[in-house]
């Protein structure tokens, strides 16, 4: 089992329809990325919009590494014919894909390419999307143990990539290595939760209700001073979506051989107002 993660009282109906689904940081174009469990993933919901949240092909690393396997490239087909055949799809680019930025507002096979979106739930929520690195320049102008926190962080996300290869070798299946590492290093959780909390006071600044956001791979759905904060986590380490229901409601979705609601990770702490 996934580090004690626990179910929500959540039915999943296959496959699970859904108004909206967020997905991001898949890191396509890497041995990281949980190409053929996102395959599957996809096959078993049916959003009638999906959010492409950044962070979905790593140029990044397919600039140093050229690698683009076939289920990778099945999952670049699958979007685009969903595409093709009506469902509404929308990209916002992260910062391992930002070449991408230079296409804003324009479309790449009828898929729109914006720098953020506002969606407005079933609930008349409205919510901001954006990839979430815009936040790091916020951060940054914190102190130099949150900087360390940022920089460490984003070497965690690197290492679990190759801790997970070697457990894959050796037949060890997933090792959480870095939620482990990530739960215990300071620094990188003090830049986790400063990361939460001013992604919250960016929106409600702005006049939204809330903000959908994914980069720091960390799968949570919390409401803060008011304000609704969801992260839809990644296709590296968690296997994980967001999803808005038929109702409105907004739900983490979990890939563990088949769709799962999940909560937020257990050791998401309450944030201060
Ligand atoms: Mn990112």
């Amino acid at each position: 089992m996934l580090d004690g993660r626990k179910r929500v009282n959540f039915e999943v109906h296959v496959p699970l329809s859904c108004r909206s689904l967020w997905v991001s940081d898949l890191h396509l174009g890497t041995g990281a990325a949980k190409a053929a469990e996102l395959l599957d993933f996809l096959a078993a919901v049916r959003p009638d919009r999906i959010y492409l949240v950044g962070d979905i092909v790593d140029l990044e690393r397919i600039r140093s590494r050229p690698m683009f396997p076939e289920s990778h490239r099945q999952v670049v087909r699958y979007l685009l014919d969903l595409a093709g055949s009506g469902t509404d799809i929308v990209y916002i680019p992260g910062n391992h894909d930002h070449e991408f930025r230079a296409l804003f507002g324009r479309q790449i096979c009828g898929i729109p390419v914006l720098p953020e979106a506002t969606h407005v739930t079933g609930r008349g929520e409205r919510l901001l999307v954006t990839h979430g690195d815009i936040l790091d320049g916020r951060i940054r102008q914190g102190t130099n143990l949150e900087q360390f926190g940022a920089a460490a962080y984003s070497v965690l996300i690197d290492l679990d990539a190759s801790i997970n290869a070697v457990g894959r070798l050796l037949g060890l299946g997933h090792v959480p290595v870095s939620t482990w590492i990530k739960q215990r290093l300071g620094a990188a959780h003090d830049y986790m939760q400063r990361f939460e909390r001013t992604a919250v006071e960016y929106a409600s600044e702005r006049g939204f209700d809330g903000i959908v956001c994914g980069h720091i791979h960390r799968p949570t759905l919390a409401r803060v001073a008011g304000c609704l904060y969801a992260n839809d986590g990644d296709w590296v380490e968690h296997r994980t979506a967001l999803a808005e229901l038929a109702d409105g409601r907004l739900q983490l979705l979990q890939w563990q051989s088949r769709v799962v609601g999940i909560d937020s990770l257990p050791f998401t702490r309450q944030l201060a107002a």
